[in-house]
Parts: C-alpha cells; structure tokens; sequence
C-alpha cells in the first residue's frame, strides 16, 4: 500500500476516536479489496507457507482483539477435512447492523473493506491494525470461499463470499443459545503456491498467543489427522518461560512482575539457567519483535543497573558487569502492550516508539530491585552466575587480543586457508564455507575468484551450545572463520563490516556433513544471529546423484527428483552415480552444478519462529541426549535427509 493512503488512513483513523458505544457508525469504511487481490505479497509478506498461514493469522488476530477488550475467552481453530480453516471465538459477534452510509450490514463493511473495523475503546488494545494486521477482509480477498456465522441475539447470521464478493446476503440461518464469530475459509489456489495448512505452524504461534494473552483458552484441532492441541495458560508469559527452560536447567524460580504506566502495558518473566545462552524474546501487542526496539534497550539497561548496584552493595563484585554479561543463561520475555506502536527496521519488528525505553526501563529497574532485596538467596545465586560470565569474558578478550596480536604477525590479518575473491564489495561477495581441505581445494579451483572467496574448514567445529565464549575465541577454525567474515564476535560484533553477503554453508549430503552444518547452524544463531537475521546465511545444496543419458547429463538434488526424472527419461542405457561427497566431483562439476549463481540451489537460513529455534538449538546441541534421541525418533521423517 501507498504511504499516503496508509497515512491518509490513520489520520481517518485518529479523526474519529471520540465516538462512545459501538455500532455501525463506529466502522471505518475504507478502501475495496481489488489491490489486495493484485498485489498480495505486499498485505500478507507472500503468497508462499508464511502468506497461507497468514490467512489464519489475521482471523485470529481479530478474535484477540476481542478478547483484550475482555469479551472473549476462547478461540478454537480447525483445520477441516475439505482443506478449509475455521476460526470461531466466544467474542461479542460482528455487528451486522445496517451501515448507515453503505446500507450494507457492518459484518460485511468488515469483511470486504480493507481495514475496515471498529475503534476499541481506548482503554484497549489492538492486535489487528498493528504491524501485520491488515483486516479480516485480506483473507476474505484471498480465499475463493469464505462463510462467517455470527451468533448474537439468538439468532445464527450467515453471509457467504467469493475472491472478497458477497455471494449471498446476510441471511438468518436459524436460532442461536451462544455468541461468536465464526468464519471458515478457503484460500484461492490461484495465488497460494500450496493451499495445504501445517498444523505444526498454526500451533507453534497459537501457543505463543496463548502464553502472551493469560487466561485465553486457544484450541487447534486437525481433523485430516485427529491432532489437536489446547493451550491455556494461567501463568501467562510466566508460563511461556517455564516453557522456554524446560529442557535447560533453571537456577531459581521464575521472576514476574508487570504495570501498567502512562497507558503502555509492560509484563516481564524471567529465569537465569545454567546455560551460557541467551534467550530473550520481545513482544509488542502479540507481535514477536524480532529486531527488538525501545523496550527492549529499556530491559537490558535496567537489567544491567539492576545487577551491578546488587553486586555492589553485597561486596561481590569484582568490576563492572557489562550488558551481555547481565544476560548469560537469561531467558526472558518482555511483553508490551502500546497504544499507537511505531514499527521500524528491516522487517518492520523493531519498536521505534522512544517513551516506551523510559517505561520499561524504570518498571524493571523498580521490581527487580526489589526482588533482589527481597530474595537475597536468589539475589546472590544470580549474581555468581554473571561474575562468572564477566571472567569468562575477560578471558574471551584476552583470547582475542592474542589472537589479534597473532594476526598482526601476517602481512594480511585474514586467515591462510582463506582463498579470497577480489571484489572487495559485500553486497557482491560470497563465501563458501566447506567441509574439507579437498572440497575445499575443488571449490577455489572452480570457483568464479571475483565475487567468491572459499574457507574450507577441517572437520567438526566447537560445540558452542556447550561452550563459552572465551573457549571459543580458542578454537582456530572458528576464529578464521570469524576473521573471514570480518564482524567479530561480542559485544564488538559489528554488521556493518561483514566482508560477504551471502555466506554459504557447503558441506556433504552425509551424517558427518549435516553434523557439522548444525555447528555451523549453532555457531551462526547462538553468536551471530544478525548476519541470519539480515538474510545473508545460506546453505548450498549439492547434487546427490548425477545420471547420465548418451551425451546429457542431468545433475539431481533429492530422491524424489531422481524418480520422476528417471520416469521421464526411460531407464534404459543410462548411468547413475551417487556422490558420497563434495570431494568426489571435479571443480567444473562443483562450479556447475553447486555454485554458478545461474543454476545452483541455495537456500536462504531464516528465523522464521525464533522460539521453536531456541528449542530446537537447544535439544539437538545441548547435554540431554535423552531429548535429543526421542526429537530425532519423532521427527525422523523430516530429518531422513539430515542423519543427524
Ligand atoms: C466490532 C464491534 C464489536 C465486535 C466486533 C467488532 C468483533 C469482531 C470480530 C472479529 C472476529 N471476532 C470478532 N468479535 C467481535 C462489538 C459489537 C457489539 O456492540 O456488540
């Protein structure tokens, strides 16, 4: 959407705030649903997985609303045997009152005007209209079938759409003991890559709704598979970091405190862990802030003020804490409601609103004071735990002077087994980290030596799930590979001097090979989740086979390939090799079929849900081998290709 549309729209928006009881009038009439239709991707982010599941999303979304407004407490999501979704919540009902002005009624304002709905009372706030809610029209636009029940003065409304068009009229379909909404939806397969839902998708952000919206019962039932899940948690975002250190091992008992100040709502839990991880997750009105924002720095700052005036105070401290050292073994989540949020960044997941830092900061700074006084075992408990992180740091900053002084010997300070390119812009660059001193010998052969720059890395990496930062800063192979990249590590890090922007993990389709990708994965998402955030982490993916037919050579990728190419192609008189390695095919096959930009396959690392990721890291890197041995049985089918 235009900015002076959107503009024009919140300036509309803001215009008629004073208005009292809801109704008709209430609803703000805004543009139809033909440009949502054309240009898709720019409401729901795209029309592949993540845009289908938006869909869902954007019903729900306006089902929370309902709830944060204090007149709904259960939404049940289903996604039924004919493919369709159904979202039904226990809310006060659409209003389906004429529309004065359009002389529709207001249900069908809703659903075929765009960011068409009502104004909460101020003293609420809303999900939808927010950084991704568009409006339950967007998914009425997009779906070839939509039909929304309203049960509201005992009777049953019904109106059923197509692509966004009513096709029938509000009609009374019969008489009703209960109020709600309900809408079930069919996604056009004309714009959706695939129309199929994942449960484990929905799930996985419905419980997150849940954890964040305390006594909200979220029900999702699959009735292709008879799975079902039912989220309710007291706790809250207490509950979520109970969640979150299930399978760590929690130093003391979960902190949580929230208040409400100058209208912003701000609810914090957190629970140090024996781990060396940082786990730490921001939310503004049910959105996941990735890129963090204003409440976040106003965490962290008073987290930091918070832990060396205790340290002080208690004769402890033997130096100053620094911010990262705050949050060693931290997991934490940071829960804020805001009036008018401002989202800024590269995905928009980033807080702007400059009060918000102010309020989290001095509701922090106050609780956890005196929580500290308050609790001194605990107090004291934490307080060891991040002297040891600072030693630990001061020993990683020492480690890396050396290793720096140790460089400044070379006449260049990058690594030897470096074979740079000579392009010297980012934006242009690559580098291919592979597994292996003979791959990686192929690689520099065949590569294109202007934009690709290859580091071959002999054998497993450092665990750094299980390690610290100064024991890392001690292993060669991840120092090279930090000095290639060029960002350092820490509180030094810095994005802005990352020497390649796309930075490709190469390694063999083996059990070896996925084990070191995983590092590679762990390393990249534990200490340098900016470099996966900004897009610029990738994993290449070489051919598994290679089938030759008289004079053509047809390179395939997976199993499922090879079988439809082989019924295309007949299986006579052709040869089929496996590669068992990168090492087994020669520079101009490795150049062909692995790292031409015009043919290669690469895919791009994203963190799509940073929780699941979080948990994921921590079960298939951590000590419990028990957790990981029943994660790999149960997903055995996804991970065939992994050989973990
Ligand atoms: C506007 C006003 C009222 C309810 C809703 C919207 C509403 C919308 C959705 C969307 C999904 N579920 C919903 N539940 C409620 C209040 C109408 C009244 O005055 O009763």
């Amino acid at each position: 959407m235009a900015e002076e549309e959107k503009a024009e729209e919140e300036n509309k928006a803001k215009d008629s705030k004073e208005s009292g009881e809801y109704g008709a009038n209430d609803i703000q009439v805004l543009t139809g649903l033909e440009g949502v239709r054309k240009r898709p991707g720019m409401y729901i982010g795209d029309t592949a997985v993540r845009g289908l599941h938006h869909l869902v999303y954007e019903a729900v979304d306006n089902s929370v609303d309902e709830a944060l407004a204090g007149h709904c407490n259960l939404i049940t999501i289903t996604i039924n045997k004919d493919g369709t979704a159904t979202v039904e919540d226990n809310g006060r009902g659409i209003p389906v009152d004429m529309h004065p002005k359009l002389k529709i009624p207001s249900v069908e304002v809703v659903l075929t005007k765009l960011h068409a709905g009502a104004k909460f009372e101020k003293s609420t706030y809303k999900v939808s209209g927010g950084l991704h809610g568009v409006g339950i029209s967007v998914t009425n636009a997009l779906s070839e079938q939509l039909e929304v029940e309203i049960s509201r003065d005992g009777k049953i409304y019904s109106q059923k759409y197509a692509y966004g068009k009513p096709t029938t009229k509000l009609t009374v379909k019969g008489s009703a003991n209960k109020i709600g909404t309900k809408i079930t939806f069919m996604p056009d397969k004309g714009i959706f890559s695939s129309v199929i839902f994942d449960f484990d998708i929905l799930s996985s952000r419905l419980r997150e709704l849940a954890f964040l919206n305390k006594g909200l019962r979220i029900i999702i039932k699959d009735e292709r598979t008879g799975k079902s899940h039912d989220f309710f948690y007291k706790g809250g975002i207490k509950s979520f970091v109970e969640y979150l250190n299930k399978n760590k091992a929690p130093v003391h008992n979960v902190i949580y405190f929230s208040k409400e100040k100058n209208s912003t709502n701000v609810e914090i839990a957190l629970q140090y862990n024996e781990s060396y991880n940082e786990s730490v997750f921001s939310f503004v009105n049910n959105i996941n802030t990735i890129e963090g924002g204003t409440h976040l720095s106003g965490f962290k700052s008073a987290l930091t003020r918070v832990m060396n005036n205790y340290g002080e105070k208690s004769k402890m401290s033997e130096g100053k804490l620094t911010s990262d050292d705050t949050r060693e073994g931290l997991t934490a989540v940071i829960s804020v409601k805001v009036k008018e949020p401002q989202f800024e960044g590269q995905t928009k997941s980033k807080l702007g609103n400059s009060e918000v830092k102010g309020i989290v900061d001095s509701v922090v700074y106050d609780n956890l004071n005196d929580f500290m006084e308050e609790n001194p075992g605990v107090a004291k408990t934490i307080i060891l735990k991040l002297i040891s992180a600072a030693r630990a740091r001061e020993a990683a900053r020492k480690a890396k002077d050396l290793v720096r002084r140790k460089n400044a010997l070379f006449a260049s300070s990058l690594p030897g087994k470096l074979a740079d390119c000579s392009n010297k812009d980012p934006a242009q660059c690559e580098l291919y980290l592979v597994e292996g001193d003979s791959a990686g010998g192929s690689c520099k052969m065949g590569r294109n030596r202007n934009f690709q720059a290859i580091l071959p890395l002999r054998g497993k990496i450092l665990n750094v799930e299980k390690a610290r930062l100064d024991k890392i800063m001690n292993s060669k192979e991840i120092t090279n590979l930090i000095t290639a990249l060029g960002t350092s590590v820490g509180e030094e890090f810095d994005i802005n001097k990352l020497r390649y922007h796309k930075v490709i993990i190469t390694t063999d389709a083996d059990v070896d090979g996925s084990h070191i990708s995983c590092l590679l994965l762990t390393l990249f998402y534990r200490y340098l989740k900016q470099i996966i955030e900004a897009g610029y982490l990738y994993i290449a993916q070489p051919p598994l086979y290679k089938v030759k037919k008289r004079n053509h050579v047809f390179y395939v990728y997976n199993e499922e390939k090879l079988k439809l190419l082989l019924n295309k192609i007949g299986k006579e008189s052709i040869g089929i090799q496996r590669y068992k390695g990168l090492g087994e095919m020669n520079p101009d096959q490795l150049w062909e079929t692995t790292m031409n930009p015009d043919h290669r396959t690469i895919l791009q690392v994203t963190l799509e849900d940073a929780v699941e990721a979080d948990r994921i890291f921590t079960i298939l890197m951590g000590d419990e081998v028990e957790l990981r041995r029943n994660f790999i049985e149960k997903h055995a089918k996804e991970v065939k290709n992994l050989d973990i």
